[in-house]
């Protein structure tokens, strides 16, 4: 039975482009959404995986600032690190683009003219803190003061990241300049207002019709819509940005939010662009039947359960999200993640001493999906001994080195499978269906579980044959042996082509197996089979162990700093 294509266009947050990813990157969207995307395309589905960098904003300004340089050379920097990072880390994107290209920069301000000029856009003039050392308006990140509430230095004037509260900049005790430490006083100035409380009866009705969706997302949309959505300002008073494509509104740029997403929508252009076709990305955001499908991090979940799908109502043209998987945080050896205090786990530092597939296996046993998670260095260092190594290497490893001493490297020959020998066979298809509707739900965590037993099994399989005393007395039902844990291995390859690609790719190498484990289907795992003396290739370790002291040089480089 041949599956229905599915259209799905999936996206993941466009991380700033103002320092390296981290592991907590990686665990909110990027693999998860990475596994998901892999899946799909093994069952056939037609996906564009869509991401980019963000980079505009205050987060920017305030890096460049810091080092006395311009915000181009910060996004370039990073661009250019976070882009050659996930490709490490194998992040399977089709486009990863930058909202600094001058083709995002028109789209957005076509996009914002279109709600302009439909009404949905009006200005206002508001009061704002003005810095007369630094002659500029300050966004609400550049103003620094006492918490209202929980009376902490150093609250942002849209947070405080003591209390978590979020905050007016008036509503800080004793407020200052970030950049000069002085005093600002109050100015009238000018802002664009996106009319959000008009969407908000359509909001509520399009979200009514989401069951499916992870609770902390509607939850959080519903303490929003009790409140009562508010019109929200979608320029801002900084250099750097998206220049307001208005009359009057000269020195004024796009708010970051509002361009970032539609990033996802200029990284499909550029991508049809790059395919040749270069209206090819209307298939997916013009077409009803296609899934939108936003990973992010919970602290982007207003941005894209509300704000965003009510602009992308406003524009009228473009299909909604229809699943928003938001994770929740990563926490490193018990404390809080923290950029500015390095305490942080790097990804491009892990790659320069690790493989790849360890750190994919243990974000993604280990997904925030429901809770907030720990990485800790011992436990990354156990789940890769003893489950990865010893499970599933190990499985590998014995039966592939048995076969080059007793059957020269050739696939033992099927013969007669006894039950046991069937038994293995049939929990392929079982274990494929499970982790496929696993990850169907955005469920990593239960999914590579279920991968993970499925090696057990065979391993479980493999002791209780004993091929190491058939061999001597029967070596026919030796062969046969050898051959289920080989086809098993075979289906192994396949289905951990979403979790650890790097690994997949190598098992399916070492069986010597034709063509990619990239173009199987899904479905067709269960019956996949190598034939009689087919040859092997040649035997790798699939997964090293990670000595003791390896760990504790990465324990030690985690120092937290002031
Ligand atoms: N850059 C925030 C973040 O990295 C923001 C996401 C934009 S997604 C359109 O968490
Ligand atoms: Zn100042």
């Amino acid at each position: 039975m041949a599956a229905l294509t599915e259209k799905i266009l999936v996206t993941a947050a466009l991380p700033y482009a103002n320092g390296p990813l981290h592991l907590g990157h990686l665990a909110g969207a990027y693999i998860p959404a990475d596994v998901y995307v892999r899946y799909q395309r093994l069952k056939g589905s037609d996906v564009l995986f869509i991401c980019g960098s963000d980079e505009h904003g205050v987060p920017i300004t305030i890096r460049a600032d810091k080092e006395n340089v311009t915000p181009k050379v910060i996004v370039d920097r990073y661009h250019n690190l976070m882009k050659q990072s996930f490709e490490r880390i194998g992040l399977a994107f089709d486009n990863y683009s930058r909202t600094s290209l001058p083709l995002h920069h028109k789209i957005s301000q076509d996009f914002f003219l279109n709600l302009y000029n439909k009404g949905y856009v009006k200005d206002q003039e508001v009061r704002q803190y003005f810095c007369a050392t630094c002659r500029r308006f300050l966004p609400d990140r550049y103003i620094e003061g006492e918490c209202p509430h929980c009376h902490s230095k150093g609250a942002r004037g849209d947070q405080c990241e003591s209390c978590g509260r979020w905050l007016e900049p008036e509503q800080l005790i004793d407020a200052t300049c970030k950049v000069c430490g002085s005093n600002p006083e109050m100015k009238t100035t000018r802002h664009w207002y996106f009319q959000l409380s008009e969407f908000q009866k359509r909001l509520e009705e399009w979200q009514a019709s989401k069951p499916e969706w992870k609770s902390n997302v509607r939850e959080f949309c519903s303490g929003w819509f009790k409140e009562g959505l508010t019109d929200r300002p979608i320029t801002r008073d900084i250099d750097w940005g998206i220049p307001v494509p208005l009359p009057g509104a000269e020195g004024k740029v796009l708010y970051v939010w509002f361009d970032a997403p539609i990033g996802y929508i200029s990284s499909s252009v550029e991508w049809a662009q790059n395919q040749g076709n270069p209206e090819r990305w209307r298939d997916y955001w013009f077409d009803p039947k296609t899934r939108l499908v936003h990973f992010i991090g919970k602290d982007n979940i207003v941005f894209h359960a509300i704000v965003w799908p009510a602009t992308l109502m406003a524009h009228e043209d473009f299909i909604l999200p229809s699943q928003i998987p938001a994770n929740e945080f990563l926490n490193i050896e018990g404390r809080k993640i923290s950029t500015s205090r390095n305490w942080a786990v790097w990804v491009d530092e892990y790659l320069d001493v690790f493989p790849p597939d360890p750190l994919r296996y243990w974000l993604e046993s280990n997904a925030p999906e429901s809770k907030d998670a720990d990485f800790t260095w011992k436990d990354f260092q156990v789940r890769n001994n003893s489950e990865l190594a010893d499970v599933l290497g190990n499985l590998v490893n014995r039966s592939l080195s048995f076969i080059e001493k007793n059957f020269e490297s050739k696939m033992p020959p099927a013969g007669s499978l006894t039950e046991a020998d069937q038994g293995l066979l049939a929990t392929i298809a079982e274990s494929a269906k499970c982790i496929g509707s696993s990850l169907e739900d955005f469920q990593v965590r239960r999914a590579v579980m279920e991968l993970m037993d499925l090696a057990r099994a065979g391993n479980k399989y493999f002791n209780d044959a004993a091929p190491w005393s058939s061999i001597k007395s029967n070596r026919a039902r030796c062969a046969s042996t050898l051959n289920t844990t080989l086809q098993l291995q075979l289906a192994l390859a396949v289905l951990m082509e979403p979790f650890l690609p790097f690994s997949a790719e190598k098992l399916w190498k070492m069986l010597n197996a034709p063509g990619s484990h990239r173009d199987q289907r899904w479905h067709e795992i269960p019956a996949l089979r190598l034939p009689d003396n087919h040859p092997l290739g040649t035997r790798e370790i699939l997964f090293g162990k990670i000595e003791d002291g390896i760990i504790e040089a990465q324990i030690k480089k985690l120092t937290i700093s002031d």
